[in-house]
C-alpha cells in the first residue's frame, strides 16, 4: 500500500479522465495538468495528500488490488474479466456509458446459427464476458482473444460475430456490422483497494460520499 498520509487515485486517459473530472471538482480534487497535454504518468493535485496516476484501463484493477493506488475507476467490461479479487466497489458513477453487445456482419443469420449448434467463432477482447454469455445460452463457440479492432475480424472471415463494447453505434455501421444481442449495460465504478478502505478511511470515505453525490446516488 502507498504510505498512510497519501490517497492514490487511477484513472485511465480519454473518456474516462474526461468524465471524472467533476466528480473530482465535487470532491474538492483538481488536477494540476492534463494527461492528455502531459506525458506524466504521476500528477499532482491541489490537495497536497492527493495524486493521480495515469494507467490503461484495463490496468486500473490490477494497481488498486494490490494496493499501488488506493482508488480507481474502471467500466463494468473491464471489472468482470479482470474478477474484482480485493476491490470494493461502492459506487456505479453512472458515466462512460455504453453496451456489451454481440455484433455481427449484416445478413447473417444469428438465430438461425445459434439454433443449428454448430460451433460459433466468436472474437473478442472480453473472452470471460463472451465465454460466460455463450455458455448461459448453451451455444458452443471457440473464442478468439483479440486486443482492439474486433470489428474486423467478421470482415476477414477471422470470425463469425464479435463482442465488442457499442455507446453510439457508428463504428458497428461504418464496417456493415450490426448488433444482435445485449450482453449487459455497461458503465464505470469507483473501486477501492480493501486494505486502504479500513486504513485510510478517514481520507477515504469523503471522496467516496462526494463521488457518489455527484453521480446522483
Ligand atoms: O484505448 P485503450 O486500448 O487504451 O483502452 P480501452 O479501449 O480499454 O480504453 P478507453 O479509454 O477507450 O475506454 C475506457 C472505458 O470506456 C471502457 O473500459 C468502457 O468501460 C468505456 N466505454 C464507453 C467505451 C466505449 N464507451 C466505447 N464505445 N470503451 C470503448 N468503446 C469503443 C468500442 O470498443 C468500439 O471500438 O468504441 C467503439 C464503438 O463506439 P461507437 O460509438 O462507434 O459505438
Ligand atoms: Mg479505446
Amino acid at each position: 500500500m502507498n504510505q498512510i498520509n497519501q490517497i492514490t487515485l487511477a484513472l485511465s486517459k480519454g473518456r474516462i479522465f474526461e468524465e471524472t473530472l467533476p466528480l473530482l471538482a465535487a470532491a474538492g480534487i483538481t488536477p494540476a495538468e492534463s494527461p492528455e497535454s502531459s506525458r506524466k504518468l504521476i500528477i499532482g493535485t491541489n490537495r497536497a495528500d492527493v495524486r493521480l496516476i495515469i494507467v490503461r484501463a484495463s490496468d486500473v484493477p490490477t494497481y488498486v488490488q494490490h494496493g499501488a493506488a488506493d482508488l480507481g475507476i474502471a467500466g463494468k467490461d473491464v471489472l468482470v474479466e479482470h474478477g474484482g479479487e480485493g476491490l470494493y466497489q461502492p459506487v456505479d458513477l453512472n458515466i462512460a456509458k455504453c453496451r456489451m453487445m454481440v455484433a455481427t456482419p449484416v445478413g447473417f443469420d444469428y438465430p438461425a446459427a445459434v439454433r443449428r449448434g454448430a460451433r460459433l467463432r466468436v472474437a473478442t477482447k472480453y473472452v470471460d464476458t463472451a465465454r460466460l454469455h455463450f455458455a448461459s445460452k448453451g451455444v458452443h463457440v471457440d473464442l478468439i482473444k483479440l486486443y482492439g479492432s474486433m470489428e474486423l475480424a467478421p470482415l476477414v472471415g477471422l470470425a463469425d460475430v464479435i463482442v465488442d463494447l457499442v455507446s453510439t453505434g457508428g463504428t458497428l455501421k461504418a464496417n456493415n456490422l450490426v448488433a444482435v444481442e445485449e450482453i449487459m449495460p455497461i458503465s464505470s465504478r469507483l473501486v477501492v483497494n480493501q486494505a486502504s478502505m479500513k486504513l485510510k478511511h478517514e481520507a477515504i470515505q469523503p471522496i467516496v460520499d462526494a463521488f457518489r453525490s455527484a453521480a446522483g446516488k
